[in-house]
């Protein structure tokens, strides 16, 4: 039985949010989940489709909006905060909606959960710390002190969105402190798995060679990231939510350092292409080198273990789920491009 019967998900049609709320529906049967999302270009009611009526229900709504968020949250027993502005490249192009979204709506949010004395669980990244060295560039190959972030590390956001992210993280951080707000913080790496909005990486990646379009790469792809597969990021949060110290910041990664040209590669490869089948494109401004998480503490204090660790054949299904879903993708897929082609990426 859980604590939790009835949680509000912010966010809960975006990519990550979705696959969460899919994870309860199969996981958790006494949960019943209110999806607030403001369906941007990045939410999607399909990504909920299917889902029974009498566990899920989806409000369409900004989480800025304080009645909203005030009358939806008196009726929950806790907030799972996925929502949010999340592509680093458009947070270089027009900062504002993050902003709006990643500092004010969280702040709305915070204040409804204070209200009511709700849980509340900031889902956050490992970009707020910045990023790391190459392995290769470190004196002793890798082994050694502040070699992967781990929940103490020193706060260094590179772009608007990780800065917002970051800002998102200390308002929960003093929320706790001065109100005894009951919060947790998760700070996770790279998500990869089904629903990813095609602006992101490896969805990029898989429909450009679907439609007959050379893969891009960012500047020469040596660009560390630490990928987790989705449905594990979904376990994590939960067993956050249950076992969590109040006050905490727990990471959740898998051991899953890839650089970026390793990931196309596969890609390619996976897909019956040339593994150098693609463009060198436009480096991105401010371009966060690596990214890697110490997941110790979260395993150690809570039990959680991610269990879809094997990368490739989470990428393969990856590109299967894109395969078989183009209705879902095609619609989009010339505006996004041009998009990226105007800034020669
Ligand atoms: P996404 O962009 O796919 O989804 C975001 C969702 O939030 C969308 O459904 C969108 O409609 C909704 N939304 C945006 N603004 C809103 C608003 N003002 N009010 C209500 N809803 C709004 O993002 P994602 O990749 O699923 O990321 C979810 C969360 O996880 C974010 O907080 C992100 O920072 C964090 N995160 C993402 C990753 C990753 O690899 N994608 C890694 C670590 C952490
Ligand atoms: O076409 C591309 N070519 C390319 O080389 C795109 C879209 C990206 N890249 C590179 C940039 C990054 O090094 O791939 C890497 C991954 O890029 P994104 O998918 O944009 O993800 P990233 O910037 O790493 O951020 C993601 O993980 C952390 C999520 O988008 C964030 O929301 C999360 O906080």
């Amino acid at each position: 039985m859980s604590e939790y019967k009835h949680i509000l998900v912010t966010g809960g049609a975006g990519f990550i949010g979705a696959n969460f709320v899919r994870w309860i529906v199969e996981n958790k049967p006494d949960v019943f989940v209110t999806v607030l999302d403001k369906l941007t270009y990045a939410g999607n009611k399909a990504n909920l489709a299917g889902l029974p009526e009498n566990r899920v229900k989806l409000v369409v709504g900004d989480i800025a909006d304080k009645e909203l968020v005030f009358n939806l949250a008196k009726d929950a027993d806790a907030i799972i905060h996925y929502a949010a502005e999340s592509h680093n490249d458009n947070s270089l192009k027009d900062p504002e909606p993050f902003i709006m979204t990643n500092l004010v709506g969280t702040y709305t949010l915070l204040e409804a959960a204070r209200k009511y004395d709700i849980r509340f669980h900031h889902v956050s990244t490992d970009e707020v710390y910045g990023d790391l060295p190459l392995r290769e560039d470190l004196p002793e190959h890798g082994e050694g002190k502040g070699e992967k972030f781990t929940p103490e590390s020193k706060y260094n956001p590179s772009s608007p969105y990780s800065s917002t992210k970051a800002g998102s993280d200390l308002l929960v951080r003093a929320w706790v402190r001065s109100f005894g707000l009951k919060a947790t913080i998760s700070n996770t790496s790279n998500n990869y798995g089904p629903y990813q909005h095609i602006e992101k990486f490896i969805p990029r990646q898989i429909t450009n060679i679907i439609s007959g379009i050379k893969p891009k790469l960012y500047g020469d792809g040596k660009n560390v990231r630490d990928w987790i597969n989705v449905l594990d990021h979904a376990s994590g949060v939960w067993a956050i939510l249950e076992k969590g110290k109040i006050g905490e910041v727990y990471l959740l990664g898998a051991n899953g350092e890839k650089n970026n040209k390793e990931v196309l590669e596969t890609i390619l490869e996976d897909m019956g292409k040339d593994k150098d089948d693609y463009e060198h494109v436009n480096d991105r401004a401010g371009h966060d080198l690596r990214y890697a998480i110490d997941a110790s503490k979260t395993r150690s204090e809570l039990g959680w273990e991610p269990k879809y660790t094997n990368f490739a054949e989470g990428l393969k299904d990856t590109i299967q789920w894109y395969e078989d879903n183009q209705d879902w993708w095609q619609a989009e897929k010339a505006e996004v491009e041009s998009k990226y082609a105007s800034k020669g990426q």
